[in-house]
């Protein structure tokens, strides 16, 4: 059976399966190029369902028989799966399909990976195991028969048998197909096991590759981390005998909450100070966290249909960054977050790819996988916390597991339980789930007479399919600082809900200054007049950290955008004030790190083009590349003592040693441009930590040196893949613009390149598209190879093949030229023939 053509789904045309399942049945004999599924599926007739049609969703399957009530039939095969006639009573389905997992490198269904067999289902995966109603609303408990010969045989739910080349799962919550997994393989198990606040006990397991078990010990407290943190602050207990994790080597994705049996890319549960930088454990520690906390927001309450997916997804992912924040540090950790947002939401939010949070209409599901489902839906979620406050939020979660636990359910109802439970009418705020976009807040001040007014106006620029927008509901959180630096007005938020909105601070004895938007309190871009010197001072006194922060990154931006434009020498407010944030000993290294980073050339890129000016990629370069030097020039006197007292000693991967480490490394690599490379290179002989030997070799590259320890270092890691993903990644992101096509180029020809692994391709290619003006780089060379590169790996994996196309995305912001470049690559590779639905739809979207 073909893919069906190309077909747009839209939210309006939703209506159920006309149809109940009892129970499902499914038994796998596997083997690599022919694997059988037999599926026994008792279905009833829904009563008041309008729509009869027995259709089950089927892809790339081999029907070899099928039967209703044991009586063989001859079903119609369709665009996309398959039709019957069926009695209008309770009947039982059953059918032997016949698969390849061995063929199947799209990682989607069931796969192999070195020797292993796994399945990812989400978000349209079953179909390629077996016939089904293959729809979040159709939920189902799941038997489930594994015969192989492997020892270890998993699927989801608890153990039922398990005998020499057999194992039997059940599975007693009902669950959506696209939560269904099986991995069978050799595999050693971490144990660990968790009695949950009701006292049932729980088996844990982290399953990995013989290599790698002492890898697990990290994620494995992580998780426990995660179910303690679920009991204490939402309430929910785990509700299975057993958990199981999975590492699995290919994988699009970072993980997948299949119920009881998540299944992660070996990337995101592997770690080892070793091997892993803290970067990396805070991402491990972030996604156990997110896969198992979508036990409660996910599993046992789903989404009705996909256009529901940041029901689950934004709220999960609420959810985790909460957890992230106790964990460690949540003024760090939403500094973090808001880079993120803005490098992606926002990149998306402003170019040809932007949707709302909530799409109406879809090609590829695949394809909404997105910052703005998953993280701007976080936001969403933040904003509702803010609006009727801790108590309320809580009170709405419980309404709302409550009520719909074992339910596949919408937006609609999680906005309901939460008006229900706090009496508040939540119609505008709903809003930001149908409005793409990012609105742009201007904000003027005057003072009169002990009032401070601040008047504030929204709008929305048009994006694809919305060119009028209406203002939205904006919680914008602000505190009073007084002249003498002591906080006047505490937090308070502010409500906007119109166009332009005033709001006045009386009874104040001296002009205060406003601290504007605190922690981030909306994903908007705040344009705000205000002067350098202003800024230092609330980056000297200001008492939100967000903010803090946001002052020295604004006068930073600033400063780069001058000497962009204008060519001048940067501001001495901003190094100043950056020098006595780095040096202030009572501030968190963490912060302190985070202060001293530079705004990204694609920030940069994107700011200028905000203003109405066409971005020169190699001149955003080079500017920043002179502030890097003219920073290390302006620290030299501090420098040394920076990096001799923030030497972390023995490696623990806490808030603590990263944060020391963090900002150990920004100075070094600072350092470096002035040192030759001593310090740095000093620094790699004696790392013992994967943190420091990368953040040494990157601070080498960077300074144009690091040539002998690169290849030091592939001696050192060549038998490590996740390691030697870095290796390839660093040379790529660190190669001069001109370079960078070429250097990618010839990576990609290196022995150990291969595209059939998501990780590596993404290491080479993901780079080449985040170094920013080696991407852009005048001569075309980098738009081609990777168009041509994304041709080939289409044919291969077309999931990844069109999340990478977005590097294209922002292609309207450059000069004609490069837009020209720009579109001749992405018309070739929509001229390919065969090319994927996934694809298709994506590099459609981004020309458009
Ligand atoms: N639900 C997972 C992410 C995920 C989505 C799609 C996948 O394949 C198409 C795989 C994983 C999560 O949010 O972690
Ligand atoms: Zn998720």
């Amino acid at each position: 059976m073909k893919d069906a053509a190309p077909q747009t789904i839209h939210l309006k045309d939703y209506t159920p399966f006309g149809y109940e399942i009892e129970s499902v049945h499914l038994t796998f004999r596997l083997a690599p190029g022919a694997t059988r599924v037999i599926s026994k599926i008792a279905f009833a007739p829904t009563p008041a369902a309008a729509d009869k049609r027995f259709f089950l969703h089927g892809e790339e399957l081999k029907l070899l028989s099928a039967k209703i009530d044991g009586a063989e039939i001859t079903p119609r095969m369709v665009e996309g799966g398959l039709e019957a006639d069926v009695p209008d009573v309770p009947f039982t389905w059953e059918a032997e399909v016949e698969i390849a997992p061995e063929s199947n490198t799209a990682l989607e269904g069931l796969y192999m990976s070195n020797g292993m067999y796994c399945t990812q289902c989400e978000a349209e995966g079953f179909r390629k195991i077996t016939f089904y109603p293959d729809r979040p609303d159709v939920m189902a408990v799941f038997t489930v028969r594994i015969e192989g010969d492997l020892p270890v045989l998993l699927s989801n739910g608890n153990p039922v048998t398990k005998g020499d080349g057999f194992a039997e799962w059940h599975d007693p919550w009902p669950k959506p197909s696209y939560l269904f997994a099986l991995v069978a393989g050799e595999l050693i198990n971490h144990p660990g096991f968790f009695t949950t606040k009701s006292g049932r006990e729980v088996e844990l397991n982290i399953w990995v590759r013989p290599g790698d078990e002492g890898k697990c010990a990290f994620g494995m407290q992580a998780l426990k981390d995660s179910m303690k943190w679920d009991e204490d602050t939402y309430g929910r207990e785990y509700d299975l005998d057993i958990f199981n994790i999975v590492a699995v080597d290919d994988f699009n994705m970072g993980a997948m909450e299949n119920k009881g049996l998540n299944i992660f890319n070996s990337s995101c549960v592997l770690a080892s100070k070793e091997t892993s930088t803290d970067a990396n454990f805070e991402r491990i520690e972030g996604i156990i966290a997110h896969e198992y906390f979508h036990n409660w927001t996910g599993n046992r309450i789903t989404c009705r249909d996909w256009f529901q997916l940041c029901l689950k997804e934004g709220l999960t992912v609420y959810r985790d960054q909460m957890f992230s924040g106790d964990m460690r540090s949540h003024a760090v950790k939403r500094i973090e977050e808001v880079l993120t947002l803005r490098a992606r939401q926002f990149r998306e939010d402003n170019g040809p790819l932007a949707h709302p949070v909530r799409p109406e209409s879809f090609v590829e599901i695949n394809n909404f996988y997105t910052a703005t489902v998953y993280e701007k839906g976080a936001e969403i979620i933040g904003m509702l916390r803010r609006l009727v406050g801790d108590e309320d939020y809580k009170k709405g979660c419980e309404l709302y597991f409550a009520r719909h636990d074992g339910q596949a359910v919408t937006i609609e109802d999680w906005l309901k339980a939460f008006e229900d439970a706090t009496g508040r009418d939540l119609a505008h705020f709903k809003q930001w789930y149908s409005q793409a976009g990012t609105p742009r807040l201007k904000m003027s001040e005057t003072w009169e007479d002990g009032t401070l007014t601040l008047s504030f106006s929204q709008s929305t620029p048009p994006t694809p399919g919305q060119s009028e927008k209406k203002p939205q509901l904006i919680p914008i959180a602000v505190g009073l600082i007084g002249p003498n630096g002591d906080e006047v007005v505490p937090t308070t938020v502010l409500e906007m809900t119109e166009a332009e909105q005033s709001f006045t601070f009386e009874g104040l004895g001296a002009r205060p200054v406003a601290s504007v938007l605190r922690d981030f309190s909306a994903p908007v871009i705040l344009e705000r007049e205000i002067d350098a010197k202003t800024r230092a001072f609330l980056l000297a006194h200001d008492t939100d950290p967000f903010q803090k922060w946001e002052m020295g990154r604004t006068l930073a931006k600033d400063t780069l955008l001058a000497m962009i434009v204008k060519g001048t020498d940067p501001s001495h407010a901003y190094l100043d004030a950056i020098k006595s944030v780095v040096t202030d000993e009572s501030l968190d290294p963490a912060f302190r790190a985070l202060s001293l980073g530079l705004p990204s050339q694609d920030d940069l890129a994107q700011s200028l083009h905000d203003a109405g000016i066409i971005p020169n990629p190699q001149k955003i370069y080079e500017a920043r590349e002179s502030l890097r030097h003219i920073l290390s020039d302006h620290l030299r006197e501090v420098i040394p003592a920076l990096y001799a007292e923030n030497d972390a000693g023995a490696f623990t991967p806490d808030a603590e040693g990263s944060g020391k480490r963090s900002l150990r490394l920004a100075i070094l690599a600072l350092l470096s441009l002035r040192d030759e490379g001593v310090t740095a290179r000093a620094l790699y002989k004696r790392a013992d930590n994967m943190t420091e030997q990368a953040g040494a070799l990157q601070a080498l590259l960077a300074a144009g040196h690091g040539k002998e320890e690169l290849a030091a270092f592939a001696e050192r890691w060549k038998d490590d893949r996740l390691v030697m993903d870095k290796w390839f990644m660093m040379q790529v992101a660190a190669a001069a613009p001109d370079r960078a096509a070429t250097v990618a180029k010839s990576l990609s020809e290196h022995a150990d390149f291969t595209m059939k692994n998501p990780n590596r391709f993404r290491a080479v290619f993901g780079a080449l598209a985040g170094n920013h003006a080696g991407f852009h780089h005048e001569s075309g060379a980098a738009y081609r190879l990777l168009a041509d590169q994304l041709i080939t790996l289409d044919a291969l994996n077309p999931q990844t093949t069109a999340r990478m196309s977005g590097a294209f995305e922002t292609w309207k912001r450059y000069d004609a030229d490069r837009q020209q470049l720009i579109r001749a690559e992405l018309e070739r590779i929509l001229a390919t023939p065969g090319l994927s639905r996934d694809t298709t739809e994506m590099v459609t979207r981004i020309l458009s």
